[in-house]
């Protein structure tokens, strides 16, 4: 049993009072793990094996996979981990966009600020909370998707929910919309049961609305094909056969999520207040993103994770999205950025989106560019561009 600061205080005690307080912080969910290895780390080997992970090099260093596959090595005297869950905004509660233009989407835990700022220093008054009721000095480790920790196996062995097919963990309670969140701590906390059901059941609607078809049937994704992958991680070029898949998805996607019975029988409507959505982030207008300069692009995004795609990458999202809405009021901002943008990558998908939208306008402007480009790639996606254009001239 361990020593607490007040004798009379049991482990089960400080457990619940330490319940207590991380609800008092925002966190819905809560459940505690023992550190030893997981069972599911084959998983995760043959996961990186298959290379699912695209560019995401960091979840394949040496470093990463040890920590992954013993947990004791993140903190040596680790006796417990604590796992937490911050619900954030289901998709419903968007606000309407008051705003002309066109819009794309957002997916929900980005719409208000960035849970990696607003999530550690509440661990930080939990650890500290903990320390005030203990005797003897409190080690710990704090992460939240910023660690080498497989998270939803630690979240789903402390009894927090089970890994639905959409490989989202789902609480049976709430629904899949929150964060998660892990205190490593030197102190025994008494184990939650783990969640051994599997309440999927023959449901494959995640499987089947995944726009890229990535979701594979051993619970895990093709990540090189997931269009959260491919707009918020990916820093290169989208692959030109998957950009039309992305439909109006600027940062993220929640479609695997939007289709679970759970979440649309069960998702609670109320979440952490810090995550409200700032609608100008949650439903951005896309044909003035395409103008942003470094500096709009900083000011508008600070403290948003909408900064983790950067604005080269931002607009490079926003310029596949104008393509696919197929409408000719987004030429001008995309011919502005095909003329003048400095970023090639941004350049180059606006041809492409340009191609997409057709036209004599958009035409015109790939001409011109044409004989004025220097980028080689930009160039190739010009020309690409280009053809498909006389093609469909020609067969229409
Ligand atoms: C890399 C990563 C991504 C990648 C790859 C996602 C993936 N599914 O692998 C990309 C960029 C695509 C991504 C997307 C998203 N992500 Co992400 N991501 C991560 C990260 C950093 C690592 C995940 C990982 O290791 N993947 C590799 C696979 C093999 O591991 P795994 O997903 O944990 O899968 C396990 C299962 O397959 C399991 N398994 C197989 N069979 C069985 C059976 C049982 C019974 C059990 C228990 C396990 C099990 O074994 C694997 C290893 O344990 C985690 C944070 C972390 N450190 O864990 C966040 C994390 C998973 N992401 C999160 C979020 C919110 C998202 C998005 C919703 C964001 C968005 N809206 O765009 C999407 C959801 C897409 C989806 N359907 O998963 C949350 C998920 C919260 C939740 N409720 O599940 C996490 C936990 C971050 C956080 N701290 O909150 N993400
Ligand atoms: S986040 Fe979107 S693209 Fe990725 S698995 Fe889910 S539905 Fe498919
Ligand atoms: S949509 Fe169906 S199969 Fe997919 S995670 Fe939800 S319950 Fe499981």
């Amino acid at each position: 049993m361990e020593q607490t600061r007040n004798s009379s205080e049991s482990s089960v005690g400080l457990k619940s009072a330490i319940k207590t307080e991380a609800n008092r912080l925002g966190f819905t969910l809560f459940g505690v793990a023992e550190p030893h290895p997981p069972d599911t780390l084959p998983n995760y080997l043959f996961w990186l094996a298959q290379g699912r992970n695209g560019s995401m090099d960091y979840l394949a260093t040496e470093r990463a996979v040890a920590r992954r596959a013993d947990p004791r090595l993140i903190l040596p005297d680790v006796r417990s981990v604590i796992i937490l869950g911050l619900r954030y905004p289901r998709p419903a509660n968007l606000p309407k966009s008051a705003a002309p233009g066109l819009h794309g989407r957002v997916a929900a835990y980005a719409w208000g600020k960035d849970y990696h700022d607003l999530i550690p220093p509440r661990l930080e008054q939990l650890a500290k909370f903990i320390q005030s009721r203990i005797d003897h000095s409190l080690a710990y480790k704090i992460y939240t998707d910023t660690g080498p920790v497989l998270e939803r196996d630690l979240a789903s062995r402390a009894g927090l929910g089970w890994m639905g097919k959409n490989t989202c963990l789902i609480d049976p309670q709430s629904g899949s919309y929150y964060l998660l969140a892990e205190l490593f701590i030197n102190i025994r906390l008494e184990n939650d049961p783990p969640f051994f059901a599997d309440h999927c059941g023959s449901c494959r609607r995640c499987i089947d609305a995944c726009p890229t078809g990535c979701i594979l049937p051993d619970r895990t994704l093709d990540a090189r094909r997931c269009i959260s992958y491919l707009t918020i991680e990916n820093k290169g070029s989208i692959p030109t056969e998957l950009r039309p898949q992305l439909g109006d998805w600027v940062f993220g996607c929640d479609v695997c999520q939007q289709v679970c019975p759970w979440n649309i029988r069960f998702a609670s409507p109320e979440f952490d207040s810090e995550l409200s959505p700032q609608p100008e982030n949650a439903r951005p207008d896309l044909m003035a993103a395409m103008s942003l300069t470094p500096q709009d692009f900083n000011r508008q995004f600070k403290g948003s994770p909408i900064l983790r795609a950067r604005r080269r990458g931002y607009l490079r999202n926003a310029a596949v999205v104008l393509g696919n809405a197929r409408d000719a009021r987004a030429v001008s901002a995309l011919a502005r950025a095909l003329q003048s943008d400095s970023e090639p990558l941004v350049r180059t998908h606006a041809a492409w989106a340009l191609g997409q939208i057709g036209g004599a306008a958009a035409r015109k402007v790939l001409d011109q560019c044409s004989g004025s480009e220097t980028d080689v790639e930009v160039l190739a996606e010009i020309a690409a561009t280009q053809i498909a254009c006389r093609d469909v001239g020609r067969s229409s």
